[in-house]
């Protein structure tokens, strides 16, 4: 379904980029770590651009694809996406961000104004100065939005894109268990029976490395909380998306309405936070708890970022990822000094 809003924004967003020149290069840039809001997001745009505009056009990330399901995703979907270091950035003349803003501290546009900025998460001071944003703070995922952008450019979703579509709304709104709005489920509805059902599993259920299994392993060991709070600090960690991965998990745990995971990663240690609340702002939240040394945000329900860590000249990281969790605890008003282990039975008691 195409709304009105989208049909008025698409014509800002034509008249745009017909004005600059059809030479230069367009670079497409999704967030840091990409998530399959991002990744699909990044690839309808270029689609778009490509096919509407003829443009040229590169599709970037920062970061790590880490999360199996990510990586089937990118092949499923048979998108060409670059790492940025393997790109001279500056030699493009046109930017757009997907999913991201300038100045969120989570992708790779370091300094460079976008022409264009699509995402769902609040508005950021220097999104303002994009000649063309369209941020919707509303919608469950970006890519319900660069959807609503094809359909407005005249083409249709192939049954790859269609795949990919669907799973980037069903991952991003937790299968409509999280913030989502009446166009997520629109399109829901309208790709469903245009997927490729039997890639949408395996993108669901990749085969899995074993050092997946031996992060669950250490989470689960390290489990903390206090009151309705629920914490997991991981040591060295193999990709920076496990970390929102076993938060998700661990807010799942009976008679808990907050769960923090925190992992360490090159320097910085990644934070994930969630919440079942759906009155909360946990993105502000976030940014509350990391201060100025971390950058980081999110929706209500659901936020993440990460803070410095250079290395042992600072202490333990585990010494900063306590301190965290205690800052976490004072502002939702729990003890700080009650957090607790949550032991795990070898053997659990059989119950009749
Ligand atoms: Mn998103």
């Amino acid at each position: 379904m195409l709304s009105d809003l989208t049909r008025e924004r698409y014509e800002v967003f034509a008249k745009l980029v017909r004005r600059k020149a059809q030479s230069g290069r367009w670079l497409v840039l999704t967030h840091d770590n990409p998530d399959p809001d991002s990744i699909a997001s990044a690839a309808g745009l270029a689609k778009v651009l490509r096919r509407s505009f003829r443009r040229q056009v590169r599709v970037a990330y920062g970061g790590i694809i880490g999360r199996a399901e990510n990586q089937e995703l990118v092949k499923v979907l048979g998108v060409h996406i670059s790492h940025i270091r393997h790109l001279d950035v500056k030699k493009y003349k046109h930017y757009a961000l997907v999913d991201t803003q300038p100045g969120t501290g989570n992708n790779a546009l370091d300094g460079i104004i976008p022409d264009l900025v699509f995402d769902h998460h609040p508005v950021r001071s220097a999104t303002r100065k994009v000649p063309f944003s369209d941020i919707r703070t509303d919608y469950g995922a970006t890519a319900t939005m660069i959807a609503e952008y094809i359909s407005a450019s005249g083409w249709e979703l192939t049954k790859k894109e269609a795949t990919a579509f669907l799973y980037a709304v069903r991952s991003e709104t937790q299968d409509f268990g999280r913030e989502f709005s009446p166009h997520d489920r629109t399109l829901f509805d309208e790709l469903l029976p245009k997927a490729d059902l039997r890639a949408l599993a395996r993108i669901q259920t990749p085969v899995l490395p074993l050092s997946y299994y031996q992060t669950l392993h250490e989470a689960l060991e390290k489990l903390e909380s206090v009151g309705s709070l629920v914490i997991s600090h991981l040591g060295a960690i193999p990709n920076p998306d496990i970390v929102p991965e076993i938060a998700d998990l661990l807010l799942r745990m009976r008679g808990m309405t907050w769960s923090l995971c925190t992992g360490v990663l090159n320097d910085r240690i990644y934070l994930s936070l969630r919440t079942t609340n759906s009155r909360a702002d946990a993105g502000r939240l976030m940014r509350r708890i990391l201060g100025r040394r971390g950058r980081g945000g999110g929706h209500g329900m659901m936020a993440g970022g990460w803070i410095e860590w250079p290395g042992s000249r600072s202490g333990s990281a585990e010494g900063l990822q306590r301190y965290l969790a205690q800052r976490l605890a004072t502002i939702l008003k729990k003890k700080p000094e009650r957090i607790t282990p949550i032991a795990m039975k070898s053997s659990p008691t059989p119950t009749r």
